[in-house]
């Protein structure tokens, strides 16, 4: 009996010490799973002969799992296609299943005895259900894979779920594009919003008037420091670029393979600086010679509108189709932030048209433009997103508000019924500072730490119990890149706050816990960081809200 016993006890210490480090990573996912159930079943064991089993419907994401678990651990796994669970397949196997899944976006994963079997109705649920496998496995080559007995089942607390790139202000490489909807995929968002026209310079291609791209995309000079630096310094470089439509489809696909949703964004009737440059004839002086902006900060400083003349609304027409035809997104986003309405009052053109339309003010006028445009997008079945300044005046509640601005305006966007995309400037403006480091990489200014962003709700107070909280849709962090020119310094502003944006969207509020999260964001994420060679904030533990 006694000889038992201790034998036991030293098979079972022998088991436990030989147990790799991923007996314990169920823990440790980030954004934290809503349920992790460990199983008494046993480990499930996978080498080169393992296959990955998938139906019809997730043969593009089955590969997607293939390159990763490739890339995470040296392991090859043969793909094959099936029809139905049969039930003695051994391996990774990815499931359609309506019945057991019941939400969008929803995937169920148990792991125990001969395989991992992923479930979901949706794309999405099995691109999740697949990130938090790859959180089960090693990250170092393995010749064989031991993945814990655990059911997992998870789905997300607000349905979109984005991250904001822009690329008028630096252009960014196609291959870093793709390397940033990877982060995105990794950490479960669903919505890439590509910033694609702005004062610095025109980024897509557009075959209907190519002087945005042969004008437009170009600068003479860009500054050097920060805006409010006196004296200005301007570099003497031309810069610029854009990206074709072919690279643009490309994008989409590789997205699409991943659950994201990309949402172009054409920004109008302001921060149109380039479009003018192109074409001076849409602009309040159409006699008069722009230049693509070289320097930030042009609210209330430069002309950078659209002027209400007939050519100017089939321009709009003309580019706003175009753009519906090359994204598959149910939404675009027509920008509308910051539209300075001094230029349109020194305008006599603009005066009459306001009078003529029987529009209020400017204001109106900047309704009108947002109304000409949703209906050119309605007639391609396309949803508007406009920044929350297109509330100035009385909208349609069917056009979707990004606020920027704090929970109260955003709270007030959803009682007039618009369904509401929070991004606030606190926390959610990653062009803002992320520690008071004084030897910081330069940013736009603000203090936006980890743990403000990792205690962000998305939910407006005003709303809590109002039935027009359904109107909030969810949030998305803001990456504006005037003093982010490279793809290294996107990375070190991104993360590991867009790691900590990435619970607030998808896990349950009440499961929130800041302490546990940096210990799992040490275990999981940043040694994944290191092993991608990403650029992050290294400090983030040391500053916090309330080092100020
Ligand atoms: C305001 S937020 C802007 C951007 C700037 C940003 C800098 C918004 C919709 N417009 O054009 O890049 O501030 O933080």
């Amino acid at each position: 009996m006694m000889h038992h016993f201790f034998g036991t006890l030293l098979l079972l210490s022998l088991l436990f010490s030989a147990l790799p480090a991923e007996s314990q990573q169920a823990a440790a996912i980030i954004p934290k799973p809503q349920q992790v159930s460990p199983l008494q079943e046993r480990a499930v064991r996978l080498n080169s002969k393992s296959h990955i089993y998938y139906q019809a419907p997730f043969a593009s994401q089955a590969a997607y799992l293939q390159g990763l678990i490739k890339a995470q651990t040296g392991l090859t796994l043969p793909l094959q296609q099936i029809t139905s669970n049969t039930g003695s397949l051994e391996g990774i196997i990815l499931l359609q299943d309506a019945a057991a899944v019941q939400r969008p976006e929803m995937y169920i994963l148990h792991s125990g005895n001969k395989a991992i079997t992923i479930k979901a109705q949706d794309v999405n649920g099995i691109v999740y259900g697949s990130q938090t496998l790859l959180q089960l496995l090693p990250l170092e080559n393995r010749r064989g894979l031991r993945v814990e007995p655990v059911e997992i089942i998870d789905y997300p607390q607000y349905a979109y779920r984005g991250m904001h790139l822009d690329v008028s202000r630096h252009i960014f490489p196609l291959d870093f594009i793709k390397k940033y909807i990877d982060y995105l995929a990794f950490h479960k968002f669903n919505t890439f919003h590509w910033h694609l026209s702005d004062d610095q310079g025109w980024r897509i291609e557009i075959k209907s008037y190519p002087k945005l791209n042969s004008v437009g995309s170009w600068r003479e000079a860009t500054l050097i420091g920060h805006f409010k630096d006196q004296p200005a310094r301007y570099d003497s470089t031309r810069y610029g670029g854009y990206y074709t439509q072919d690279q643009i489809r490309e994008v989409i696909a590789y997205a699409t393979q991943r659950g994201i949703t990309i949402v172009p964004e054409i920004d109008i009737p302001g921060h149109s600086r380039a479009t003018i440059a192109a074409y001076p004839e849409f602009s309040t002086h159409p006699d008069t010679t722009w230049n693509v902006a070289t320097t930030w900060g042009m609210y209330n400083r430069q002309n950078n509108v659209l002027a209400p003349h007939p050519e100017t609304f089939q321009f709009l027409k003309t580019v706003f189709h175009e753009v519906a035809d090359l994204f598959p997104s149910p939404y675009i986003h027509i920008g509308g932030d910051e539209c300075s309405k001094m230029w349109w009052k020194a305008s006599p053109q603009a005066q009459e048209f306001i009078q003529a339309n029987n529009l209020k003010d400017e204001k109106g006028l900047q309704t009108y433009f947002v109304e000409q445009v949703s209906e050119y997008l309605a007639q391609k079945n396309k949803k508007v997103i406009g920044w929350h300044e297109i509330l100035e005046g009385d909208l349609d509640s069917s056009t979707i508000v990004m606020n920027w601005a704090d929970a109260k305006t955003g709270a007030a966007a959803a009682m007039r019924k618009h369904p509401v995309i929070m991004t606030p400037g606190k926390p959610l403006y990653f062009d803002h500072y992320q520690t008071k480091n004084p030897n910081d990489s330069l940013a736009i200014h603000g203090y936006n730490p980890l743990d403000a962003v990792y205690n962000f709700s998305p939910m407006p107070d005003e709303l809590q119990g109002k039935p027009e909280a359904r109107y909030i849709m969810g949030a998305q962090a803001n990456l504006w890149t005037e003093y982010i020119s490279s793809p290294a310094k996107v990375e070190y502003m991104v993360f590991p706050r867009m790691t900590a944006l990435s619970e607030v969207l998808w896990s349950d509020p009440r499961q929130k816990d800041f302490e546990d999260f940096k210990r799992r964001l040490e275990q999981t994420v940043i040694p994944r960081f290191k092993r991608w060679g990403t650029a992050y904030c290294t400090e983030y533990a040391d500053w916090t809200i309330h080092n100020q």
